[in-house]
């Protein structure tokens, strides 16, 4: 009698062991029926309304990925706009399954936050926006000059250090909202405006003569940006994860959302295994062995969603840079579906 009750803990804990750490948010989303992803308060490019009040932008495209392998509907998405500041809090409170809002990794949010970032959907770094008029031509021309910066960022702390290394003195005139901050800039309470250098050109073109103002050289920081969701949920983090991993191999693979279906059909082993016709990868993240369609007919792959929003398809018109794919040039790299 013994053994067999000793015999039943141990399987238990078998049990225990195999299942997932916390998988609680997977089934939180689908019961649900909707996933709850904050963005920013409307960044062109990586998460704004549209004319017709549609969200879209890379971040969103995250976004819209997870909920097509986890909703199989694209549009199951309810965005919660969030101040800088605000963004964390609204992870960890529960209020958001994920946060998909340029949202820079470093060491310090990782670790103290009880959060994780999930990879890198756009390598950034931070720079200075000024009037052209002001005849700068280097960041390190701004000695002595009011720099308007969003509190809440890694922003704050890179300006700092920046003058600091360079000997410089400035006054810093901070906000909690970017509309606050780029009002201030456009009204010339400052000189210059720092942000990661995606953001520049992003607020560049609310400004009412975009061209009046020029983005300095210098890129003083790494400003990694991605998705990050909460600790304790290994299940979640692999599926947001592997969401944005299967859109920049899908790229490298030379899926789009245009030959998705025939590739799909392929019999090249890799697409086999990618389109789940062998073997079981969608099932082991805890999704359907179609997921990688699904997010491909949903957004696209990486590169198509880059150039859509902020590349060359895109009002902002930056250039890949880091962000090409390692095998042409950049930095873009993803773990290999197998
Ligand atoms: N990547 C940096 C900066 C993020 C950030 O919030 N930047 C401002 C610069 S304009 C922004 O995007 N604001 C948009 C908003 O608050 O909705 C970080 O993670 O701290």
């Amino acid at each position: 009698m013994k053994r067999v009750f000793a015999c039943a803990i141990f399987l238990l804990g078998v049990f225990a062991a195999l299942a997932p750490a916390d998988a609680q948010t997977l089934k939180a989303v689908q019961e649900r029926g909707v996933l709850s992803c904050g963005v920013s308060q409307g960044l062109p490019g990586f998460s704004a309304p549209d004319d017709k009040g549609n969200w879209v932008g890379l971040d969103v495209d995250v976004c819209r990925a997870i909920a097509a392998v986890v909703l199989n509907d694209p549009a199951k998405v309810k965005f919660v706009p969030l101040s800088a500041k605000d963004r964390f809090t609204a992870l960890q409170s529960g209020e958001i399954d994920v946060l998909s809002r340029n949202t820079t990794w470093t060491t310090s949010r990782d670790s103290s936050l009880g959060l994780n970032f999930t990879g890198v959907t756009y390598y950034d770094g931070q720079g200075f926006l000024v009037r052209k008029a002001l005849k700068v031509n280097s960041a390190l021309e701004l000695n002595s000059a009011s720099v308007c910066v969003q509190t809440g960022t890694t922003t704050e702390q890179n300006l700092a250090d920046y003058f600091k290394a360079n000997n410089m003195k400035y006054e810093v005139i901070a906000f909690s909202s970017a509309d606050e901050t780029l009002k201030a800039y456009e009204t010339g309470r400052c000189d210059a405006f720092t942000a990661d250098v995606s953001q520049l050109y992003a607020e560049r073109l609310k400004l009412s003569v975009p061209d009046d103002h020029v983005v300095l050289p210098e890129v003083i920081s790494k400003e990694p940006l991605g998705p990050v969701v909460r600790q304790g949920d290994d299940q979640w983090f692999d599926i947001v994860k592997w969401t944005l991993f299967a859109m920049i191999n899908a790229e490298e693979l030379a899926i789009t959302q245009k030959n998705v279906e025939e590739m799909a059909k392929s019999d090249r082993p890799e697409l086999r295994r990618v389109f789940g016709v062998d073997g079981n990868i969608g099932e082991q993240l805890g999704l359907t062995k179609d997921w990688v369609k699904r997010i491909i007919q949903a957004v696209g792959n990486y590169g198509e969603s880059f150039d859509r929003n902020v590349g060359a398809g895109s009002k902002l018109g930056i250039s890949r840079g880091l962000n090409k794919l390692w095998n042409q040039g950049g930095i873009q790299y993803a773990p290999p579906i197998r």
